[in-house]
């Protein structure tokens, strides 16, 4: 049972920028909280490999397959430091995989919208890897130790994702109109649903207040999208595009740029299964896991027989 001053001794204890650890007392509201945010955080790379996979065989060049697989490979990784990390919370990994298969678990909104066409792959790479390195870079110095030294590293490889969207985006932004005019559609379909990746606004967040009083967040979901704005609208002037939003301005006084509202109708109905490729995600995940299966039987009769010969010698 857990008592006034076991928390306040926790609350001391974050406060002084001090990593909680695996083995360490934790409240049980903490572990929960964290083992929900970093399995959708674990769910959300996995399944991000699943727009992308379906440009891979229709890549422009050998140069850009072989970039693009590198990236898709990069996600499929994060998504195991990630699952490490929560598992290290007392959860297995199984049923983390049950969770996201039958719909308990979340993973991130932007994933359930199509990739129609190769500007797209500029598109997510310049603003879905982008919005999540900002979130990333906060998240670098979250409480819980295990997922802050995942975030260390994978923000390395998000730097590189990044850039290798914004350099398809700025081809096609500097190639010929038809190129442009892709480009400019690619920006006005993910321009909106990459900034609903920094979730609801503060107002309606659920687990801000407690999650920053704890340090697993740093920053709040409009502080982080707010960044992300600022940080964009010069990128896309050098591509010499327009994003998508008439309310889009600089405000002196706030330093910072204004925007317009987001459709949190649409936001809520992604979140809630109703996306455009909510169930095709979860059925390609569900059939990778299914055909996978002989993978993981073998991995456990190999390991099986070297504990048996260790155990022989
Ligand atoms: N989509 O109280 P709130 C990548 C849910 S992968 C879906 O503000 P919180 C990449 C939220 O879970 C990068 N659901 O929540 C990979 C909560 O529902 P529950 C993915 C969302 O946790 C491959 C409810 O709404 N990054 O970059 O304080 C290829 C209320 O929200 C979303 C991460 O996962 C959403 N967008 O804050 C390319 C970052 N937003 O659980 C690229 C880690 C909110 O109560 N996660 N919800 O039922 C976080 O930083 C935080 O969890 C969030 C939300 C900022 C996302």
């Amino acid at each position: 049972m857990e008592n006034q001053e076991q928390l306040d001794q926790f609350q001391a204890y974050v406060d002084q920028e001090m990593k909680v650890e695996a083995k360490d007392w934790m409240p049980e509201k903490y572990r929960n909280t964290l083992i929900r945010q970093i399995a959708q955080h674990a769910h959300s790379e996995v399944v991000g490999m699943l727009p992308e996979a379906n440009w891979v065989t229709r890549a422009p060049s050998l140069k850009r397959k072989a970039i693009l697989l590198a990236k898709i490979q990069d996600e499929g990784g994060h998504g195991l430091y990630l699952y490490s990390a929560c598992e290290t919370l007392g959860v297995d990994r199984d049923t983390l995989i049950d969770e996201l298969h039958d719909g308990t678990a979340k993973y991130s909104s932007i994933f359930n919208y199509p990739t129609l066409n190769w500007a797209d792959i500029g598109a997510v790479g310049w603003l879905v890897d982008g919005a999540a390195i900002v979130n990333q870079v906060s998240l670098q110095r979250t409480s819980y130790g295990p997922y802050s030294r995942a975030m260390i590293r994978i923000c390395k490889e998000e730097s590189f994702h990044q850039r290798q969207g914004y350099v398809i985006m700025m081809e096609m932004a500097k190639g010929t109109p038809a190129q442009k005019a892709m480009a400019q559609d690619a920006l006005n379909r993910w321009w909106w649903p990459s900034l609903m990746m920094f979730g609801p606004s503060d107002k309606d967040s659920l687990h801000s207040q407690q999650n920053m009083a704890w340090k697993i967040k740093r920053h709040s979901n409009d502080e982080l999208r707010q960044k992300f704005v600022d940080m964009t609208v010069p990128q896309t002037e050098y591509l010499g595009l327009t994003l998508p939003d008439p309310d889009l301005k600089w405000n002196a006084e706030r330093g910072h740029y204004d925007f317009g509202e987001i459709n949190w109708d649409e936001f809520w109905q992604v979140v809630r299964g109703n996306g455009k490729c909510n169930k095709e995600r979860i059925a390609a995940r569900q059939k990778a896991h299914d055909e996978g299966a002989w993978v993981r039987e073998a991995a456990l009769a190999y390991a099986a027989k070297k504990r048996n010969k260790k155990g022989a010698a």
